[in-house]
C-alpha cells in the first residue's frame, strides 16, 4: 500500500513537471466563404484561414494566446468559454469587463494555465457579433483521469449560419423598426462550418463525440438515425453514463458522448439536427427545420434520406448526475434574484432587462476599478456604477441566483467563472394557454437533486424560473448573462464582483504591461469608477446610463403610432426584406400583442398625429424615428 501511494505522489510529480507550454500566434482578419453553400459571404478568418483551429491541451499546461487584431475599422477580444481563470480574472475577455477592447493592429496576450478544468470548452471573441461571424473555434482539454474508455476522441462543432454580416443584421435588429426584439432568422443550420456533412467511421468502434454548440442563436436537438449514445461529459463536467437518443443543445453548450458504431457495415445513417423553431419569432416558408448530415460507414453505399422522429423527446439534462457525486450545497449565504424582461425604451428600440437595467458598460472595466479602488471601498457596489447590476460577493460564500424569466422566450444563462449546481428549474408557462409567468417561490418549490447536475449554460423555459448554486472560491469580476448574442446586444447580463479584496492583494490578478500598453493604444484609463472617477469613487457623475423608459399613458400614441407609420413605410421594405415580415398575414395584431398594447387605444390613433404631441419623449422618439429614417 505505501508502495504504491508513493508511486501515485511519483506520478503526480512527474506530471506537473510535464505540463507545457502551448503558443498560438493569431491574428483576426476577413476572407469570403460558401459556409453553408447557399451564398459566399464575409467571415472572420485565423491568420487567412476558416474555420478557427482545434485546441487540444492537458489539463495543467500554459496557454499563450498572442491575439493580433487585423481589422482596421473595429475593436476585438477573446473569450474561453467555461474557464476557470483562477487567479488570471484579465485573461477572461469581455471588454468593459475584464479588459479594455484590443484596437487595430494591436495585439494582446491572452495567457493562463489549465488547472481547474478538464473536457470540452470553446473559445469565442466576446465582442459584438463577431463570434457570429466565425470567430470562434473548439477547445479540448485531455485529462489522464477520463474515468471512460473510448478509441477515438473527435469534435463535432453545431451552429446557425446567416447569409449576412453581424454588421448588416445589428442596426436592423437594434432599430425602432423591429420594435418586438425579433431577432433575426438564420438561413441554415451548420455542421462542422458546413452542411451535408460526412463523418467515415469504423465499425465496432467506441467515438467520443464532443458536441459543442458555437452557434449565436438558437438551440437544436441532434440525434443519430437508428443509434443510441451515452452522455458522459456536460459543459467540462463529467456525469455518470445517460443513454438516450436525443439531445436538445442551446448555444456555448457542450455534451460529450460515448457512441459506439455497429458491426454491420452495409449502409449509412443520417446525423440530424433540428432548430428549436419556438425561439424563432417567425418561420420563412423556405427555411429548413431540419439538417441532414452523415454517418457513413460505407462509402460506396448511398447516403441516407433525411431520418425523422415522431417526437422530440431530448435527455432533460436536469436529471444527469456528475461522475464525482457532489452533494447539493446547502442554504446560500447570498441570494441575487433577477427578473428577465424585454421591452422598448424611449426610442423605440426593444432592449433586455436584468431588474429593469440593460447592462449599460462603464467608463473603464469593471475589473480595472476593483484593482483602483480604496480597499475600504471595494465591497461597495455603488463604485461599480447604477447601471451594470453589480452584485458583491463574499469570499467562500455560498451564492444562489434565482432567475426569474417574465419573457415569453427560452433563453441560455453562462455564467463566467464557475460551473454551478442546478436546483430548480422549472416547467414553461405559455402564454398561449393563458399561462403567466412564474416566478420562483422559496417556500414552495420542487424537492432539491442529491447530487445536483453542474455546468456552466443553463437555460429557462418561456415564463418559467431556475435556481443555481455555487461557492464563491474564484476571485474575480465575472459575466453572467444570455448567451444569445442578440440579447446579449440589448444587454441581458449582470456582473458578479467576487471576493474583490482577494483580487486587488493578487500579483496574478494585476494587470500585465502589455495589458496596459493595449488600452494606451485605445485611449481608455485603466483607473477610476463607473463614471472613470479616480478621485471620488463615490462620484458617478457622468456614468453611462440607459435611455428611459416609454412613460405610462404615451405608450400606445407614441410608439404604436410610430410602429405603425414605420411598417406602412420605410419599415416596410427593411423589415419585410430581414425578417419576412410579409409571411404574417396579422402583424399588427402581432405587435399590438407582443407590447401589450390596448387595441382599442391603437386603432383610435392618427398616425400623423403622432409630430403633434407636445411631450419632451414624443419629440425624442421622433428624433430617433427621424434619424434611422434618413440614414
Ligand atoms: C508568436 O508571436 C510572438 C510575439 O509576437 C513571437 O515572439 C513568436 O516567435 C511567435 N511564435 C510563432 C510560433 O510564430
Ligand atoms: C448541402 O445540400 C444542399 C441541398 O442539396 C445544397 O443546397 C447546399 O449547397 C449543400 N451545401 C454544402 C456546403 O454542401
Ligand atoms: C475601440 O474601443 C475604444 C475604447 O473603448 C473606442 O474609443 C473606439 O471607438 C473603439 N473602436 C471602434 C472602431 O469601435
Ligand atoms: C505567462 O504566465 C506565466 C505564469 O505567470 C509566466 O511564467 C510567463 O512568463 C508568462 N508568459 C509571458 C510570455 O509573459
Ligand atoms: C469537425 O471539425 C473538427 C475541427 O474543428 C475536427 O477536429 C473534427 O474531426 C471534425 N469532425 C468530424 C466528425 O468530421
Ligand atoms: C461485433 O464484432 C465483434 C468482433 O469483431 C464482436 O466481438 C461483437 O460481439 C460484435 N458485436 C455485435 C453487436 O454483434
Ligand atoms: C458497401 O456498399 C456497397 C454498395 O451498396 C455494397 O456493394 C457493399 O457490399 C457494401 N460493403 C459492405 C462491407 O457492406
Ligand atoms: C423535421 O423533423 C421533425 C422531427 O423528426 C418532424 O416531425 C418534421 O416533420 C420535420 N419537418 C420537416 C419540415 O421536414
Ligand atoms: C438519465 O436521464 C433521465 C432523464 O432524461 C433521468 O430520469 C435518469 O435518472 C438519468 N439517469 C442517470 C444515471 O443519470
Ligand atoms: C421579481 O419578480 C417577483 C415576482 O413578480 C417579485 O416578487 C420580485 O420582487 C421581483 N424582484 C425584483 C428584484 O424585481
Ligand atoms: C421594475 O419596473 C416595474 C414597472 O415599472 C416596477 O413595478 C418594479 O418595481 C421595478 N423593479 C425594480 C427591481 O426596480
Ligand atoms: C481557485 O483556486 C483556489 C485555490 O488555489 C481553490 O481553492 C478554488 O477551489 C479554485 N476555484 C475554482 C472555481 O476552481
Ligand atoms: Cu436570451
Amino acid at each position: 500500500m505505501i508502495g504504491s501511494s508513493w508511486l501515485l505522489v511519483m506520478l503526480a510529480a512527474v506530471q506537473s513537471v510535464a505540463a507545457e507550454t502551448h503558443v498560438f500566434n493569431w491574428t483576426t482578419g476577413w476572407g469570403n466563404y460558401n459556409v453553408d453553400g447557399g451564398a459566399e459571404r464575409p467571415v472572420i478568418t485565423c491568420n487567412g484561414e476558416f474555420p478557427w483551429p482545434d485546441v487540444r491541451v492537458k489539463k495543467g499546461d500554459q496557454v499563450e494566446v498572442y491575439l493580433k487584431n487585423g481589422f482596421d475599422d473595429r475593436n476585438t477580444s477573446m473569450h474561453f468559454h467555461g474557464l476557470f481563470q483562477n487567479g488570471t480574472n484579465s485573461m477572461d475577455g469581455p471588454p468593459m469587463v475584464v479588459q479594455c477592447p484590443i484596437g487595430p493592429g494591436d495585439t494582446f496576450l491572452y495567457n493562463f494555465t489549465v488547472d481547474d478544468n478538464v473536457g470540452t470548452y470553446w473559445y469565442h471573441s466576446h465582442t459584438a457579433g463577431q463570434y457570429q461571424d466565425g470567430m470562434r473555434g473548439a477547445f479540448v482539454i485531455e485529462d489522464d483521469d477520463f474515468p471512460y474508455d473510448y478509441d477515438e476522441d473527435v469534435i463535432l462543432q453545431l451552429g446557425e449560419w446567416y447569409h449576412d454580416t453581424t454588421d448588416v443584421l445589428n442596426p436592423k435588429f437594434m432599430s425602432v423598426y423591429n420594435p418586438t426584439g425579433a431577432e433575426p432568422i438564420p438561413q441554415n443550420l451548420i455542421m462542422n462550418n458546413t452542411r451535408n456533412m460526412t463523418w467515415e467511421v469504423q465499425p465496432d468502434t467506441t467515438y467520443l463525440l464532443r458536441v459543442i454548440n458555437t452557434g449565436g442563436f438558437v438551440s437544436q436537438y441532434f440525434w443519430i438515425e437508428d443509434h443510441e449514445f451515452d452522455v458522459v461529459e456536460v459543459d467540462g463536467i463529467y456525469t455518470e453514463k445517460n443513454t438516450t437518443d436525443m439531445i436538445y443543445i442551446t448555444t456555448a453548450q457542450r455534451y460529450t458522448l460515448l457512441l459506439h458504431t455497429k458491426n454491420d457495415t452495409s449502409r449509412n445513417y443520417a446525423i440530424m439536427t433540428k432548430f428549436d423553431d419556438t425561439m424563432l419569432d417567425l418561420l420563412p416558408k423556405d427555411l429548413q427545420l431540419n439538417s441532414t448530415n452523415y454517418l457513413i460507414y460505407n462509402t460506396s453505399a448511398d447516403k441516407p434520406t433525411e431520418s425523422y422522429v415522431d417526437e422530440l423527446a431530448p435527455l432533460d439534462d436536469f436529471y444527469l448526475v456528475p461522475y464525482q457525486k457532489e452533494e447539493a450545497l446547502g442554504d446560500p449565504d447570498y441570494r441575487v434574484v433577477v427578473n428577465v424582461t424585454m421591452d422598448n425604451l424611449v426610442s423605440g428600440i426593444n432592449y433586455a432587462f436584468f431588474n429593469n437595467l440593460t447592462y449599460t458598460a462603464p467608463v473603464v472595466p469593471t475589473l480595472f476599478t476593483v484593482l483602483s479602488a480604496d480597499e475600504d471601498d471595494v465591497k461597495n457596489p455603488e463604485i461599480y456604477g447604477s447601471n451594470i447590476n453589480a452584485f458583491v460577493l463574499d469570499k467562500d460564500e455560498i451564492v444562489e441566483i434565482v432567475l426569474n424569466n417574465e419573457d415569453t422566450g427560452t433563453h441560455p444563462f453562462h455564467l463566467h467563472g464557475h460551473a454551478f449546481q442546478v436546483m430548480v428549474r422549472d416547467v414553461t408557462y405559455d402564454d398561449a394557454l393563458g399561462e403567466t409567468p412564474h416566478a420562483y417561490d422559496e417556500n414552495d418549490h420542487p424537492d432539491f437533486p442529491e447530487y445536483p447536475m453542474i455546468r456552466d449554460t443553463l437555460y429557462v423555459r418561456p415564463q418559467s424560473n431556475f435556481v443555481i448554486r455555487f461557492k464563491a472560491n474564484n476571485p474575480g469580476v465575472w459575466m453572467f448573462h444570455c448567451h444569445i448574442e442578440w440579447h446579449l446586444t440589448q444587454g441581458l447580463a449582470i456582473i458578479l464582483i467576487e471576493d474583490p479584496e482577494s483580487i486587488k492583494a493578487t500579483q496574478s490578478q494585476q494587470l500585465s504591461d502589455n495589458h496596459k500598453s493595449v488600452c494606451a493604444n485605445v485611449g481608455m484609463a485603466t483607473e477610476g469608477n463607473a463614471a472613470g472617477n479616480t478621485d471620488d469613487f463615490f462620484n458617478l457623475k457622468g456614468e453611462p446610463i440607459q435611455e428611459k423608459f416609454i412613460p405610462d399613458g404615451f405608450t400606445a400614441k407614441g410608439i404604436v403610432a410610430m410602429t405603425f407609420s414605420c411598417l406602412a413605410g420605410v419599415l416596410g421594405l427593411i423589415m419585410i426584406a430581414i425578417y419576412g415580415l410579409m409571411d404574417i398575414s396579422n402583424v399588427e395584431e402581432k405587435v399590438i400583442d407582443e407590447l401589450h398594447l390596448d387595441a382599442d387605444k391603437v386603432a383610435a390613433v392618427d398616425v400623423d398625429d403622432v409630430d403633434d404631441i407636445d411631450n419632451d419623449e414624443t419629440s425624442s422618439i421622433s428624433a430617433a424615428r427621424e434619424e434611422v429614417v434618413n440614414k
